[in-house]
């Protein structure tokens, strides 16, 4: 069944540069050849498909918009159609991708000393390093300024203390970007592999994101190098800046998934007879592919309005919390329609669907829930917080 189409229905397409047209066309190649074939099987074993990571650094999909240290160097559009012909594969391709790039590259980039860039920056755009990201703790998600973990320096080292729950990289990566108090104040750290102290665990029994490497990570004492600090850290809104970042980027990342659902259920509609017709020609599924191409299209042009005012300088992180939150929710939908058309097929992992739709639940929820964004964008628009 062909699965890599493109719907394009307002000819957006016109609307991207040479180079933005050949990152997609070349990402898709690879996603349609390397990832397609194997991803149920990852899935189905609870396994992130590692030895793409090498290829993926050669294409220059990791930390792809940073400039400099061995990094492409990407237009923000061009790198957020890198991300929607990944998560076209699968989430956890892409998740792999953003925390490398936009959790982890980033942050040593806009933060880090000289010494820490040109240490880890060119071997992690290669893919011979990876990284994670730890923000997030057992009992604070949502609401990461309320953190536990602590960081306080003693005898030349820092000591760090806490627990670090849902981390994308966690088990396979090479080092953590680890942000901990520091007399209260949220610093950021690089605790590297081997640090004594620190462990990683798989979290198990996942429903979504089967493919992605997700884990805890304890901190016992921690003893890391003085040197380890991200100078430039200082306060939440750190470890934010990196996460408009990645929303960015999962704003784009969501159309993928819901193209590629798009395009099964169209395909099965066409197909599939019942009462001697293809279920396509059925008004109900007609209105169902209608909804889906209207949103899926409402989202592009979302998202490129977005990346546009990011590469202008122009972006706001309440615009790109609107592109995160209505992407995300619209490419749910399109899953669970797509789900729904495929019938008692769309239950099974050799078609797509459900896949996505599983993984979707978990992207709805990370990087700031549809919920948080909705507060994010009333308070732009009242001047408001309703958080509290
Ligand atoms: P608040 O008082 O509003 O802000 C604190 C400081 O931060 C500044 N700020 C931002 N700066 C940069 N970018 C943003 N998006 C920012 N939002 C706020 C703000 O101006 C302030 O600065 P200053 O100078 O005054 O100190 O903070 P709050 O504690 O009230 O929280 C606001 C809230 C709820 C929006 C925030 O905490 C939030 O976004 N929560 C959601 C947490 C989240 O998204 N976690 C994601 C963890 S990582 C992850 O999920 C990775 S999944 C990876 C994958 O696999 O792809
Ligand atoms: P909670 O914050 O407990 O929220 C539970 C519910 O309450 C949600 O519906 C939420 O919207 C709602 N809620 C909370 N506060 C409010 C409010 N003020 N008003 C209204 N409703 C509210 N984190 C990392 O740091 N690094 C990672 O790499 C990472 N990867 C992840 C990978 C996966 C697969 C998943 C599932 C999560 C990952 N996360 C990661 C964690 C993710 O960012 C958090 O799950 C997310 O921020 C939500 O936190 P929580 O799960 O604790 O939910």
């Amino acid at each position: 069944m062909k699965v890599f189409e493109n719907l394009d229905y307002l000819h957006i397409k016109d609307l991207f540069s040479e180079e933005e047209r050949l990152v997609a066309d070349t990402v898709r190649g690879f996603v349609e050849e390397e990832v397609i074939p194997i991803i149920a099987n990852h899935a189905r074993d609870g396994k992130f498909p590692a030895h793409l990571i090498k290829t993926m650094g050669e294409m220059g999909l990791l930390g792809s918009s940073l400039k400099g240290y061995g990094c492409a160097g990407m237009s923000s559009v061009a790198y957020g159609l890198a991300m929607q012909e990944l998560e076209r594969g699968d989430s956890s391709i892409r998740s792999f991708a953003s925390v490398q790039g936009s959790l982890c590259m980033y942050p040593i980039y806009a933060y880090g000393t000289e010494a820490q860039k040109k240490k880890w920056l060119p071997a992690m755009a290669k893919g011979e390093k990876v990284g994670c990201f730890g923000l997030t703790e057992p009992d604070f998600g949502s609401n990461p300024s309320g953190m536990l973990t602590k960081a306080e320096k003693k005898n030349g080292k820092w000591i760090i203390h806490g627990t670090k729950m849902w981390i994308t990289n966690g088990t396979m990566a090479d080092l953590a970007i680890v942000w901990a108090k520091v007399n209260g104040r949220i610093r950021g750290f690089i605790v590297e592999k081997g640090a004594p102290g620190f462990t990683a665990r798989e979290v198990k029994g996942k429903l979504s994101l089967r493919a992605s490497d997700t884990a805890e990570l304890s901190f016992d004492r921690c003893e890391i190098p003085e040197d380890n600090l991200l100078p430039e850290t200082d306060g939440l809104k750190s470890p934010l800046g990196c996460l408009n970042q990645a929303r960015f980027g999962i704003a784009w990342g969501a159309l993928g998934a819901a193209h590629a659902c798009f395009y099964e259920a169209l395909s099965y509609a066409k197909n599939r007879i019942q009462f001697e017709k293809p279920i396509a020609s059925f008004q109900l599924v007609q209105a169902k592919l209608a909804d889906m191409a209207t949103e899926i299209t409402k989202a592009q042009l979302l998202a490129l309005r977005v990346g546009r005012l990011k590469d202008e300088g122009r972006s706001t992180a309440a615009q790109i919390s609107m592109a995160k939150r209505n992407n995300v929710k619209i490419a749910l939908d399109v899953s669970r329609q797509a789900r729904e058309i495929l019938g008692a097929n769309g239950i099974l992992d050799e078609y797509h669907a459900m896949r996505h739709m599983n993984n979707l639940e978990s992207v709805y929820t990370y990087e700031g829930t549809h919920d948080i964004h909705t507060l994010i964008i009333g308070e732009a628009v009242t001047g408001i917080p309703a958080y509290k």
